[in-house]
């Protein structure tokens, strides 16, 4: 399942990189996103690889939605970072996980411009290209490098201002990256001590969650509404200090 998960993130990531800069067809906009064309090929791609290896499988993707009905349900986001990828920033990815009743089992995160590809499998551990990764080794606010992600609407926005203002202070540096799967990647990397969002939606941080548990992280989250979350999620070390100027309650 991990090698078909992988497969069919590395299709994706060719689309992705063959349409990267060049014009692009755009389906919707609203006042904090961009819909593409593009989101809707690599999709299908994806998840056709996925249909055709687990027919039986349930599919939850972002342009989709629910599908099918299974105690395997693979959990899909073709871009993430659309925004990103509309405006020439190189900086986005694909995201596969694939959940057994609720729990993550499998977690891809592919970025095709820099070619690294998070994967893992729930107890086996969690890699870059092969290699093994594990969180960083941060025990101090004051040595954190915190991901911030602005999800599309007012509300949630202003959370994360909130959540930005009483925390900036306290760490070394804040990131806004715009891909919610990489900020969750790169904390399971080491790169990021920690990440926050509010409102985010379900097939943006499940392969992220994946990887960072098994890379010895912490994931906390509260759903707070339709497959969309409040989470702060860090190397361990830090989520005592740091949880209380990143609130989870809806
Ligand atoms: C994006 C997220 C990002 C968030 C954006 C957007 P998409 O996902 O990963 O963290 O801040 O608003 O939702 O829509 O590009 O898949």
């Amino acid at each position: 399942m991990l090698k078909t998960a992988i497969i069919a993130a590395r299709a994706a990531g060719e689309i992705l990189r063959r349409h990267f800069g060049s014009s692009l067809e755009v389906d919707e906009t609203t006042r904090f996103d961009v819909k593409l064309r593009v989101d809707k090929l690599c999709e299908e791609a994806i998840v056709s690889i996925l249909r055709q290896a687990f027919p039986a499988h349930a599919v939850l993707a972002e342009e989709r939605g629910s599908e099918g009905d299974s105690s395997h349900t693979w959990i899909v986001d073709p871009l993430d970072g659309t925004v990103n990828f509309f405006y020439g920033i190189p900086h986005f990815s694909t995201s596969i996980a694939l959940s057994l009743e609720g729990r993550m089992e499998i977690g891809v995160v592919y970025d095709p411009l820099r070619d690294e590809l998070f994967a893992c499998e729930r107890g086996r551990g969690a890699t870059l290209n092969g290699r093994p990764l594990r969180v960083s080794a941060v025990r101090e606010p004051e040595d954190a490098v915190v991901a911030v992600g602005f999800m599309k609407d007012d509300r949630t926005v202003s959370r994360g201002l909130r959540a930005l203002s009483s925390t900036i202070h306290r760490v070394r540096k804040v990131r806004c990256m715009g891909s919610a799967a990489l900020d969750l990647a790169y904390v399971a990397a080491g790169r990021f001590t920690a990440y926050y969002e509010a409102g985010i939606r379900t097939w943006d941080i499940a392969a992220g969650e994946a990887l960072l548990l098994e890379a010895g992280g912490r994931f906390s989250s509260v759903e707070t509404g339709p497959h969309t979350h409040n989470v702060f999620a860090s190397n361990g070390l830090v989520h005592e200090a740091l949880a209380p100027g990143f609130p989870l309650n809806p």
